[in-house]
């Protein structure tokens, strides 16, 4: 009896192990904070939490192109770039894993850029027709207390797509 209480005690720990929001299955051993981004996954039908820049064009978010649940922010230009940025606070010696999806919809491609305290720190331009998640770790430096993440259409033809953005910190 006292045998299989354990082996319950086991399967229940496990499963809550495995659910844990924080535990990333990717990264065996490292643990990850809530989100920094607000609405990261625009599920607020608005661009609540982000500024348009740079503004050639009309960014707007949309049903039916959703890489997560309803919606996506679409980036929609014919002349110019175009983009949806958000802040957020950091620490120094803070380990941050930036994540976000990205379609090119009619456009050529599409970016996910991330700014980090010297300016533009790494971009991915995706080309795909469906979605592709990029990743991107950074370390935070000395004297660096804010960092940008943004969803970018360059120019380059009509409409492209982000969606589920997400900036953790490693615990
Ligand atoms: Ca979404």
């Amino acid at each position: 009896m006292k045998r299989l209480l354990i082996i319950v005690f086991l399967l229940i720990a496990c499963s809550a192990y495995a659910s844990s929001p924080y535990f990333n299955a990717g990264y065996s051993g490292n643990y990850w904070g809530d989100n920094l981004v607000t609405n990261p996954g625009f599920e607020t039908g608005d661009l609540t939490g982000w500024t348009t820049s740079p503004t050639d064009g009309t960014a707007s978010v949309v049903t039916g192109q959703a890489q997560s649940e309803t919606y996506a922010v679409s980036l929609a230009t014919t002349t110019g770039s175009l983009g949806v940025v958000q802040n957020m606070s950091v620490s120094e010696g803070d380990e941050l894993k930036l994540s976000g999806w990205t379609k090119k919809g009619a456009a050529t491609n599409v970016q996910l850029r991330f700014y980090g305290c010297t300016g533009l720190d790494e971009y991915y331009s995706n080309t795909s027709s469906t979605y592709v998640q990029y990743v991107y770790y950074y370390t935070v430096p000395a004297g660096c207390s804010t960092i940008t993440v943004q969803f970018r259409n360059d120019y380059n033809g009509t409409t492209a797509y982000g969606d589920s953005m997400s900036v953790r910190k490693k615990l």
